[in-house]
């Protein structure tokens, strides 16, 4: 199976982002069930290292703390904007309960990811994305911010990868402390 572990959003907040969707010719927008911060990609593992990885996740233990989506940027591949996001504003705690993850990752025998983390939630795949569209559309949602909330628990997910989006399914919550 395909997995990473992330956190979830609550309601309130997928509607505020879903809000923002649209006017870029060129971008697939993420649907709201499937927005999440990201905080460690696994990727295909058999069953019996996905167990690994779910006993090393289940024997943390970290405080909760709270998130504030804030900003809105793109990532760019060869120069061109691939993937468009809100961002994440500066968190200790998110950094930390990142590096204990990525540390118990490495317990259960993955590689360390040498990826920087850059906390984001995807709104938009681009694909010869509208320049121009896309430019204002940032320029008008930078000031974008919304209310803190609560990280209770960070989540396994599984991804289906399909044609037009995944389907991520929440297979284990961890409770933070
Ligand atoms: O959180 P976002 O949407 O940026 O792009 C995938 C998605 O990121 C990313 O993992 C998240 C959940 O699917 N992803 C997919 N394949 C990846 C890979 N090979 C990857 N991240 C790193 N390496």
């Amino acid at each position: 199976m395909r997995l990473f572990a992330g956190l979830d959003l609550p309601w309130e907040l997928r509607e505020r982002l879903s809000g923002l969707a649209g006017g870029i010719p060129g971008a697939r927008w993420v649907p709201p069930e499937n927005y999440h911060i990201t905080l460690r990609f696994i990727g295909e593992v058999v069953a019996h290292q996905a167990e690994e990885i779910d006993h090393a996740l289940a024997a943390l233990r970290v405080r909760r703390f709270t998130v504030s989506l804030t900003g809105i940027g793109t990532f760019e591949k060869a120069g061109r904007p691939v993937q468009l996001w809100a961002g994440v504003e500066r968190n200790p705690q998110l950094y930390l309960l990142q590096s204990k993850i990525e540390t118990a990752c490495q317990r259960a025998g993955l590689e360390r990811e040498r990826r920087r983390f850059a906390p984001h939630v995807t709104l938009a795949r681009l694909e010869n994305a509208a320049e121009a569209k896309l430019a204002s559309f940032v320029q008008a949602n930078n000031l974008f911010r919304a209310a803190p909330v609560a990280v209770e628990h960070f989540t396994l997910f599984s991804s289906q990868l399909g044609k037009e989006a995944s389907v991520y399914t929440a297979e284990v919550e961890y409770s933070l402390v």
